[in-house]
């Protein structure tokens, strides 16, 4: 049976890290998704540069929970016939044992080079202009994707989804795309977990609510 699940902030959630719509909170007094942007990063490059580097440091300081836990359980049941395709730009996936993991929007731990266009792996601050191992140029950015550029292997998600007997969407707010126009491209079963019907919950064929620490392992096991 092939697998393909969607995660999104709210996976991460009891792990620690804020999710996007449902922080209420601002950073440095900006709201987060104003500064997830291109337009961001070319006003104030140090501004998105700090935002970044405060997120990434956090990384330290955050375990993944119980509801990754249980999706590295089920790749190790599954084997490659599982897919974990993340919104998310934290390393909690890979952390708790999981291997077959699809990035869509980058990743913290990555910086590419706005000169050369190399990327590498990165776990410091990048606010203070550090230079390209590559080419010595000043152009790092983090290695994420913002509204208006092009998620990561899209060709790899479609392809699985078109492939897949099962779908499961687990804490997305279904308000982003393409992963929120996942659902419509999947050709199997979809099921939807989250703490409360997404945008997209009735699209699903079977949508549960909850926290994701208690639904998705109550899934997988
Ligand atoms: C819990 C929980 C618990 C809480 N347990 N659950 C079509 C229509 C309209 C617009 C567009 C469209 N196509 C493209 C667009 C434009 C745009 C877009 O979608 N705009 C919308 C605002 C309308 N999309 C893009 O620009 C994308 N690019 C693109 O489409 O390129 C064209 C193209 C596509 C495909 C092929 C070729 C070309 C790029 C999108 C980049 C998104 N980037 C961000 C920021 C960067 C990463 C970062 O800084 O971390 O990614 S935005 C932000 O939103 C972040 C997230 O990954 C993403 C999704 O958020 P997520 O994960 O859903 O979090 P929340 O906070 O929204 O929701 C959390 C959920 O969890 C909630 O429902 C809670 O209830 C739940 N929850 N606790 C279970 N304990």
């Amino acid at each position: 049976m092939k697998v393909v699940v969607l995660t999104g902030a709210g996976i991460s959630a009891e792990s620690g890290l804020s999710t996007f719509r449902d922080s209420g909170g601002l950073w440095e007094g900006h709201d987060p998704m104003q500064v997830a942007t291109p337009e961001a990063y070319a006003d104030d490059p140090g501004l998105v540069q700090r935002f970044y580097d405060a997120r990434r440091a956090a990384l330290d300081t955050v375990e993944p929970n119980a509801a990754h836990h249980a999706l590295a359980r089920l790749e190790e049941a599954l084997g490659d016939d599982l897919l974990v395709v993340t919104q998310n730009v934290d390393d909690l996936h890979e952390r708790a044992g999981s291997r077959r993991v699809h990035h869509i929007h980058g990743r913290l731990r990555s910086a590419w080079c706005r000169a050369c266009g190399v990327r590498h792996e990165w776990d410091g601050p990048l606010a203070d202009t550090p230079p390209c191992p590559a080419c010595g140029a000043r152009a790092l950015r983090p290695d994420i994707v913002w509204f208006g550029e092009i998620p990561y292997g899209m060709d790899l998600v479609e392809q699985a989804l078109w492939e897949c007997d099962l779908f499961v969407s687990i804490g997305t707010s279904g308000l982003v795309y393409p992963a929120a126009a996942f659902v419509h491209w999947a050709r199997g079963a979809t099921l939807e977990l989250n703490l409360e019907p997404s945008a997209g919950a009735t699209d699903f064929a079977e949508s549960r609510q909850g926290p994701a620490s208690e639904l998705v392992p109550a899934w997988v096991d």
